[in-house]
């Protein structure tokens, strides 16, 4: 049955959607898979190893900006009277969010925090994390695709907002998934609500590719695990070993590309699915974006759809922002 708190993009099932997507970017002339299917239970446990690795500065950093602005940035949520709606997209195991949380909390108690994510496992587990850590937090989770929200009738539009957007999620969208999100938040926000959104900002390209080309190989058991979910629930027959993980970063567009690469010329069945698949010795895959960004870009992308920035909060060292914006 319906878990009344999940909801999907056009009428589709997560499972449903995989099955299609995974057809087209595996037919694709320049095939690919979509990163937000990396995150089943495996890949959601494998991304939280990821950021512990030292390597991966990205959640320490926007953990240290939340820590040391807390203060700032729970005060600029709270301006004015009303109750809010604080929704997180792309919540995850919401460590860095509980910071906020807390703080919110003492200084407010009547705002509801509306995690969704896409993984159920990683909404499951945040809940019971957060009714023993934060007892008193009024939670309403919500699983499935954001891209399918604001059409999903979940959200109560008469409700001042507060979104969250933290861990640099939008590096990991093309530019007209972007234009789209954006496009979508605005709709999906009244005058007055804020959004709060990690950028990675560009730095030196050795610490970035230190990050997404680490030598425990977590980032390439991450992507591989992409390849193991379609074996796991289409019973298809990629042999894992026969894939190579390569990563290129371009440090004029900011984008940070992650490959599986076929090191044989192979056939993969996905049984369940009827379809086969023939890959090239050395044809790549394209699994992911993590794009990185400048502050001109940023404030360019808030202007381009309708959004004021309040305030960029970064880190001492200036290699990431998380960005407060306004819909005037
Ligand atoms: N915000 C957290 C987690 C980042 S990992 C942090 O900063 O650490 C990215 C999270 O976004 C995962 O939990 C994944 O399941 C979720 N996600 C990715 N694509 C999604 C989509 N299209 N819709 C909903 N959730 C998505
Ligand atoms: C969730 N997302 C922002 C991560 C990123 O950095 O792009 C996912 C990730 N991919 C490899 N390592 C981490």
């Amino acid at each position: 049955m319906q878990n009344k708190n999940e909801y999907f993009i056009a009428e589709m099932t997560e499972i449903q959607s995989l099955e299609a997507d995974t057809i087209k970017g595996l037919s694709s002339t320049h095939k690919y898979l979509l990163s937000k299917y990396f995150y089943d239970d495996a890949g959601s446990s494998i991304f939280q190893e990821i950021t512990r690795m030292p390597e991966y500065y990205l959640t320490k950093t926007e953990q240290e900006i939340l820590e040391t602005q807390k203060e700032h940035i729970t005060d600029s949520f709270i301006s004015g009277d009303s109750a809010i709606d604080l929704l997180e997209l792309g919540s995850g195991d919401g460590s860095k969010t509980k910071i906020i949380l807390k703080l919110l909390l003492q200084k407010r108690s009547d705002f509801k925090y509306i995690p969704v994510d896409i993984s159920s496992k990683a909404n499951c587990d945040l809940v019971s994390e957060l009714s023993k850590d934060i007892p008193s937090l009024k939670i309403s989770p919500l699983t499935g695709d954001f891209f399918g929200l604001t059409d999903s009738g979940n959200i109560n539009r008469n409700k001042r907002k507060v979104i969250l957007f933290l861990g640099s999620n939008i590096g990991n969208f093309t530019e007209p998934e972007i234009d789209l999100f954006l496009t979508q938040l605005f709709d999906l926000c009244r005058k007055g609500d804020k959004i709060l959104i990690g950028f990675d900002l560009k730095k030196s390209p050795e610490i970035i590719m230190k990050a997404y080309d680490d030598h425990y190989g977590l980032t390439r058991k991450f992507n591989l695990n992409h390849l193991a979910r379609l074996n796991r629930e289409f019973g298809a027959d990629f042999n894992l070993s026969a894939f190579e993980h390569h990563t290129t970063y371009n440090p004029v567009s900011g984008y940070l590309k992650s490959f599986l690469v076929s090191k044989e010329q192979q056939t993969v069945n996905i049984t369940s699915l009827g379809q086969r698949f023939v890959f090239s010795r050395w044809e790549p895959v394209f699994m992911e974006l993590s794009r990185k960004f400048d502050i001109a870009t940023i404030e360019s992308l808030a202007f381009s759809h309708g959004f004021s920035v309040i305030k960029h909060f970064t880190d001492q060292k200036n290699w990431f922002t998380d960005s407060l914006w306004i819909k005037p």
